[in-house]
């Protein structure tokens, strides 16, 4: 058990929305509510979430893209797509791809989603809403489902719909002059980076699989997207505890900020079906230890990790690690 609050809203078990779509089939979800369960057996005793005002949330996300997911399920379910109710989840056809230059959302339900996801994995049910509402929590370890740290400011994707992590840092900005958020999930932080490419007091670093060798997010991740305030550092497949905590020393050193949100996905881990990185439980503790040394107020944010039997307990390493430094 770590003695950092464990915070929790019960609405996060809500998302299910049965399915994600990969490759064109209608596969099981990889993000599932069982995560969060496997999360709460590790780490003990929670807190209640107080939510982020809306105004927090909107400094990260258009305002369009909020209206839009509210209300999704509701309007899609109310027009009956498909008639099975069944099979019926918020689900893109057609895509704004930046190639046509589309310049509004279409008013037909079927035709939305394609205007604000950038994927078919991302699908919506009833309690999508409520779920990624639920997950804006702050202080210390938010355990928070859906993740978000692929949620641009206007479109949603990667298994994530509202980004949690960017709007911890936010709201932490009106207490320190400089942020910095260190995203250690296996994927690349792409929704992090756009929220916060032309903001020098935001500092983002990302370490995670090379998105070159047929990783999620495919077209972001690259290390020469580095600039002054956000640093890349894309890994080989197969890359252990030593490449990998090489990456997080680096990236923990440049980051330079008076408060910290880390963005922790644990799917780094050797057993996780989702990356190919090779992180064990001790190198997640001592990459806890390496950010616990900084010495900064943290909150740390759950992104992805999707093996069940591992999630829980390399969490726990983690913040063990972190309170280890402290
Ligand atoms: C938060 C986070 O870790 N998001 C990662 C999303 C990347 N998912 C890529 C999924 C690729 C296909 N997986 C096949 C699963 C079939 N259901
Ligand atoms: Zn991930």
């Amino acid at each position: 058990m770590v003695a950092m609050p464990i915070v929790w809203d019960e609405r996060c078990r809500l998302h299910e929305p049965g399915a994600e779509v990969f490759v064109g089939l209608a596969t099981p979800g990889t993000e599932v509510p069982a995560r969060a369960d496997a999360l709460l057996a590790a780490l003990g005793d929670t807190v209640p979430a107080k939510p982020h005002d809306d105004e927090v949330l909107l400094q990260v996300h258009d305002r369009e893209l909020v209206a839009y997911l509210e209300s999704a399920w509701e309007s899609w379910n109310a027009a009956g797509i498909p008639d099975d109710p069944g099979q019926r989840r918020v689900v893109p056809y057609v895509f704004a791809h930046e190639g046509i230059r589309a310049r509004r959302a279409p008013a037909a339900q079927w035709a939305r989603p394609g205007y604000f996801a950038y994927d078919t994995m991302t699908l919506i049910g009833p309690g999508t809403w409520e779920a990624a509402r639920g997950a804006g929590a702050s202080h210390a370890y938010a355990l928070c489902r859906p993740p978000g740290h692929h949620v641009c400011r206007a479109a949603y994707g990667g298994s994530c719909y509202l980004n949690n992590a960017a709007v911890a840092a936010e709201a932490l900005r009106r207490h320190a002059g400089r942020v910095a958020v260190l995203d250690v999930d296996a994927h690349h932080g792409n929704g992090t980076q756009e929220i916060f490419w032309d903001r020098d007091d935001v500092r983002v670093a990302s370490v995670h699989v090379d998105p070159a060798e047929g990783w999620f997010p495919h077209f972001l991740g690259f290390a020469d997207e580095s600039t002054d305030s956000n640093l890349n550092l894309p890994l080989r497949p197969g890359t252990g505890d030593e490449g990998w905590l090489a990456a997080v020393r680096e990236a923990a050193g440049w980051l330079d900020a008076e408060a910290l949100v880390v963005s922790l996905g644990v799917d780094a881990g050797e057993s996780d079906p989702e990356s190919p990185l090779r992180v064990t439980a001790s190198g997640f503790r001592e990459a806890g230890r390496v950010v616990g040394a900084l010495g900064l107020p943290t909150v740390l944010v759950q992104e992805g990790g999707y093996d069940l039997d591992t999630l829980g307990p390399l969490v726990l390493e983690f913040l063990s690690g972190v309170e280890s430094a402290g």
